[in-house]
């Protein structure tokens, strides 16, 4: 399905005259508009391939009906979003649970939708059918060499494909690690899963990065062997030039302070991307933006701070994708509201006057530092997201346009009501 461009136009038509009001009253206030609207047209977030099917719990899953059947139906619902908001041109895979057989044909179909591939997503926590070694007591860490060997070639199939698609990068999430003291010689892991890293690294073509991902707990309790961002750290900086570091919101402890971790690997160069969602306990995969917004603030504001005092492009200097899946939305329009989210944070951030907040820092005035950050939070900017977003031929809201349209009722109909994607 896709959408016809008199479809987007008649609604931001019909939207047309509110807009303008609130984009003018916005504007005459916010310095360098313009200049906003142009880097949020530049903005891009990736989708995840896993995040289109109704994501479930251990303790059931509830399908929406209409899900994606196969990698095409996944990219054409991308394709879809993308037409919706125009910041999701990209999609990044997770293999096995999406194989490419024909990468060319799986290319040509994206560039029709206009998405390119970001990171691909190596698996090596789950058992697969046919597989000889399992995951079961870990996979780059494992004890037993042959399953290392195992996980490593499959890291460099899914570098494979990722060539073949024309991505440029690698994503390397373990669950490896232990559940109970003693379980594991900590050092004897480490080494291990370093060596193989090595191997899978050495495997990467000349322009390709490898992202590091970090959980602090889950599905080991004791100890996961890249548990944070220090040991992700280690393993990038021994790796090389081509490693950094990937942070899943997700993944900390509670109340660890992520925007001070984002901070300081930029500072080291070695921050290589994100996985945004929202938690309100552990990895809970809730739509970004949904529990901490002014969290999702701070993080872009020491994003965009500390990518400026680098000289990086916001738009592709680092890898952004959303890593969320749930049971109760519909997953497309909970995708539309972590887009929109991370544009606000994004735009709230550009709004920080940075002279000012040096000026109070050097002046050890806590004061007008809380306030600078907060008024730039408090400012409602989403109608500087809209114009963005009418600038680029999408929808003025495209929550209601995906509503108005009876999106998810058409895919219902063409795919049937019974239909599940892979993933979690
Ligand atoms: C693990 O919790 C994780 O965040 C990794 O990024 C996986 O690839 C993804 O979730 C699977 O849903
Ligand atoms: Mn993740
Ligand atoms: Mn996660």
């Amino acid at each position: 399905m896709r959408l016809e461009k008199y479809q987007i136009d008649e609604h931001n038509d019909k939207l047309a005259q509110q807009h303008k009001r609130k984009f003018e009253f916005l504007a005459q206030d916010v310095q360098g508009v313009e200049e906003i609207i142009q880097k949020l047209i530049k903005f891009q977030i990736a989708i995840p391939s896993w995040a289109l099917g109704t994501g479930g719990t251990r303790f059931g899953r509830f399908s929406g009906g209409g899900e994606p059947r196969n990698l095409e139906e996944k990219m054409e619902d991308i394709g879809l979003l993308h037409q919706l908001n125009q910041s999701s041109g990209a999609i990044s895979l997770h293999i096995p649970w999406d194989i490419p057989e024909n990468a060319a044909s799986v290319k040509a179909l994206a560039a029709q939708y206009g998405l390119k591939f970001d990171a691909v997503n190596s698996n090596t926590f789950q058992d697969q059918p046919n597989q000889q070694h399992s995951y079961k007591f870990g996979s780059l860490q494992h004890v037993d060499k042959a399953v290392r060997k195992q996980a490593i070639e499959h890291n460099i199939e899914v570098i494979r494909h990722g060539v073949e698609l024309g991505s440029d990068s690698l994503t390397v999430w373990l669950a490896d690690g232990s559940s109970f003291p003693g379980q594991l010689n900590f050092r004897n892991a480490f080494n291990n899963t370093l060596e193989s890293l090595q191997e899978i690294y050495a495997a990467l073509p000349d322009n390709w990065k490898v992202f590091v991902e970090y959980k602090a707990f889950e599905p080991n309790f004791y100890s996961m062997s890249v548990g944070d961002w220090g040991q992700s750290l280690l393993y990038a900086n021994k790796l090389g030039s081509k490693a950094y570091t990937l942070v899943d919101l997700g993944h900390h402890l509670p109340n660890a302070n992520i925007e001070q971790i984002v901070a300081l690997l930029l500072n080291e160069g070695k921050l290589g991307g994100f996985h945004f969602n929202d938690s309100k306990y552990g990895d809970d995969d809730l739509t970004t933006g949904s529990i901490k917004p002014y969290q999702l603030f701070l993080i872009f504001n020491e994003l965009v701070e500390g990518m400026d005092a680098k000289g990086m492009d916001h738009a592709t200097g680092l890898g952004w994708m959303i890593d969320a899946s749930h049971n109760i939305k519909d997953p497309l329009e909970d995708l539309l509201q972590s887009v929109e989210a991370i544009m606000m944070a994004y735009t709230q951030a550009l709004l920080v006057d940075k002279k000012a907040l040096e000026q109070a820092r050097l002046e050890n005035d806590v004061v007008r530092c809380q306030e600078i950050l907060q008024h730039a939070f408090r400012t409602d900017v989403r109608a500087i997201v809209a114009e963005a977003r009418l600038r680029s031929n999408a929808a003025l809201n495209p929550v209601q346009l995906y509503r108005d349209l009876k999106v998810r009722e058409s895919l219902v109909a063409g795919r049937g009501q019974k239909t599940v994607a892979t993933g979690l």
